[in-house]
C-alpha cells in the first residue's frame, strides 16, 4: 500500500514525459482539466486543417510502432483500409491490458481518458470510421468509469457525436467491458467477443481491415498507441521521431514489477536501457536478481547480466538478445524463486486463459505441458523430461492457431535454455535449488 501507483520520470532533467504528463494529477481525468491543458486541440488541427490521409502519412512519418506488443507499423496498418466505400468503418482500441507484467495503459484511461478518446477520434477520421469500439479488460472498472464519464463529458460539449468543429465529421465511441479473458486481447478473439460470440481467435487472413468487427473495415490499435498520436499530430512526425532509435521511435511507457526499489510505470525516449529503468529510476533492486522477462510474460526471459542491463529497450536490440520488447513490461525474477516454479505460474496462466479451440494449445499447453510442470514441482521428475519438454514445445511452435501458445514457449524454453541446472537439480534430488517458495513444503 505505501508502494506509489505509478511514477513517471518527471524529475529526469533529460526529457519531456508526454504520455504520462497528467498521471497521478488530481482532476486530471475531468475534461475542464484537459481542455485547460491543451486538450482536443490535436483533433481540431486533424479535422480542420488535414486531409484523412495527411494524417495516416504524418503517423507513418512520426515511425510510430504498435504498442500492444507486436510493434507494428501504426500509419502501415492504417493504410492497409479498403478505399471508403460507404460501408460502416470501425476504429477499435484494444483495451484487453491483461498481459502478465503489463499495467501501462490502465494509468492512462483512469487518469487522462480525454487523451485516448482524442486519440481514437484522430484515428477514426484518418481511416473514415465513424464509430470506435473502446474494448476494455472487465476487471478494469475504475478505468470503466473514468471512460463512461469522460465520454459522457465529450458528447455533452460536442467532442463526440455529430460534425465535430464544423468539420461534418461525425464520431463517437461505443464502450464495451470484458469479461475476464486473456485471449480477448488477441485482436480477432476481441472482435468475436465484442460481436457477443465465444472469444476463439479468427484465422488472418483476412486481417481486420479487410473483414474485422462485423465483417467491416476495422483497425485496431493499443491504447498507448492511439494516445501517442494525440502528440504525433499536435507536435509532429519529426518532433516524435527525433525521440528514440534508428528502428524505434518516440516515448515508451515502460513497466517495472517484481523485487525492484520503486516498481511503477516509467516513460522513457525508446531505446533506454534496462540498467536506466531498474537502476536509475527504480532505484535498483532489494534482492538478488537472476533473471529479467523483458516485456510482458509472454517474451523469453534473459539472465540479469550486465550484457543484458545495458541493452536498449527498443524493438530491434532485444531480439538481438534473443527475446523481445513486447508490451515494455519487465519483470524481475530474484535469485531465491526456483525458476520451475516461477515458469510453472506462468504456465498455468497460459493453461487457463487458453480458449481451447485449437489442439496445439487445448492439448499441449493445458494438457501435456501442465501435467509435466505439475510433475516437475512435486519433486516427482524424471531423466528424460526436459528432453521431452523440449520435444513438445518443438511440435506446439507455430503451429497453434493465434499467438497464445507460443507465448507459452517464451518462459518455459527461455527459462530451460537459461537456467537448466535447476530444472536437473530438481529432477535429480526431487526438491528444489532454491526453497523460498511457498509450495515447497520444507522450505
Ligand atoms: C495487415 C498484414 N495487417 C500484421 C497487423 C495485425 C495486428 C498487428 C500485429 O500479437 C503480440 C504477440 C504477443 N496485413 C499484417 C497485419 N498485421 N500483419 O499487425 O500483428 P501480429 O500478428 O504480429 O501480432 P498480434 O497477434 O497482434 C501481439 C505480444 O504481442 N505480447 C503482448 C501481449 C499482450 C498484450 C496486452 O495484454 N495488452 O499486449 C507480448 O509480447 O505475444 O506476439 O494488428 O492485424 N500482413
Amino acid at each position: 500500500a505505501d508502494k506509489p501507483r505509478a511514477i513517471t520520470s518527471r524529475t529526469d532533467p533529460r526529457f519531456e514525459v508526454v504520455l504520462y504528463k497528467h498521471v497521478g494529477v488530481e482532476g486530471a481525468h475531468t475534461l475542464a482539466y484537459y481542455r485547460q491543458h491543451g486538450g482536443y486541440e490535436a483533433l481540431k488541427k486533424a479535422l480542420t486543417g488535414m486531409k484523412p490521409a495527411e494524417v495516416t502519412d504524418e503517423v507513418k512519418r512520426s515511425g510510430l510502432r504498435g504498442r500492444g506488443g507486436a510493434g507494428f507499423p501504426t500509419g502501415v496498418k492504417w493504410s492497409f483500409m479498403p478505399p471508403v466505400d460507404g460501408r460502416q468503418r470501425f476504429i477499435v482500441c484494444n483495451a484487453d491490458e491483461s498481459e502478465p507484467g503489463s499495467f501501462k495503459d490502465r494509468y492512462i484511461m483512469e487518469d487522462d481518458p480525454h487523451q485516448l478518446l482524442e486519440g481514437m477520434a484522430i484515428a477514426g477520421y484518418a481511416i473514415g470510421a465513424t464509430k470506435g469500439v473502446l474494448y476494455i479488460r472487465g476487471e478494469y472498472y475504475r478505468a470503466y468509469e473514468r471512460l463512461r464519464e469522460a465520454i459522457a463529458e465529450a458528447r455533452a460539449e460536442g467532442l463526440l457525436g455529430r460534425d465535430l468543429f464544423g468539420s461534418g465529421f461525425d464520431f463517437d465511441v461505443i464502450l464495451h467491458r470484458g469479461a475476464g479473458a486473456y485471449i480477448c486481447g488477441e485482436e480477432t478473439a476481441l472482435m468475436n467477443s465484442f460481436e457477443g460470440l465465444r472469444a476463439n481467435p479468427r484465422l488472418k487472413p483476412p486481417f481486420p481491415a479487410q473483414a474485422g468487427v462485423y465483417g467491416l473495415p476495422t483497425t485496431i490499435n493499443n491504447v498507448e498507441s492511439l494516445a501517442s498520436v494525440v502528440h504525433i499530430i499536435s507536435r509532429g512526425a519529426d518532433w516524435f521521431a527525433a525521440m528514440g532509435t534508428e528502428d524505434s521511435k518516440g516515448t515508451k511507457l515502460y513497466q517495472l514489477s517484481g523485487p525492484a526499489v520503486r516498481p511503477g510505470v516509467y516513460e522513457l525516449p525508446m531505446g533506454a536501457t534496462f540498467r536506466e529503468l531498474i537502476f536509475d529510476l527504480g532505484g535498483g533492486v532489494t534482492e538478488p536478481v537472476k533473471a529479467l522477462i523483458p516485456g510482458g510474460s509472454s517474451t523469453p526471459m534473459l539472465p540479469f547480466t550486465d550484457d543484458v542491463l545495458d541493452t536498449p529497450m527498443d524493438y530491434g536490440a532485444i531480439v538481438k538478445k534473443g527475446s523481445m520488447l513486447g508490451t515494455g513490461g519487465v519483470i524481475l525474477i530474484p535469485r531465491d524463486k526456483c525458476i520451475v516454479n516461477a515458469t510453472w505460474n506462468l504456465v498455468r496462466f497460459y493453461a487457463h486463459e487458453s480458449c481451447g479451440k485449437c489442439t496445439p494449445c487445448r492439448e499441449g499447453i493445458s494438457g501435456w505441458m501442465t501435467k509435466m510442470y505439475q510433475k516437475l514441482v512435486a519433486g516427482l521428475g524424471e531423466a528424460g523430461d526436459l528432453e521431452l519438454i523440449e520435444m513438445m514445445a518443438e511440435n506446439i511452435k507455430g503451429k497453434a492457431f493465434c499467438p497464445l501458445a507460443d507465448a507459452c514457449l517464451g518462459p518455459v524454453l527461455s527459462s530451460i535454455a537459461h537456467f537448466r541446472d535447476e530444472y536437473e537439480y530438481l529432477i535429480a534430488h526431487g526438491r528444489p535449488m532454491y526453497t523460498r517458495s511457498s509450495w515447497w513444503k520444507d522450505a
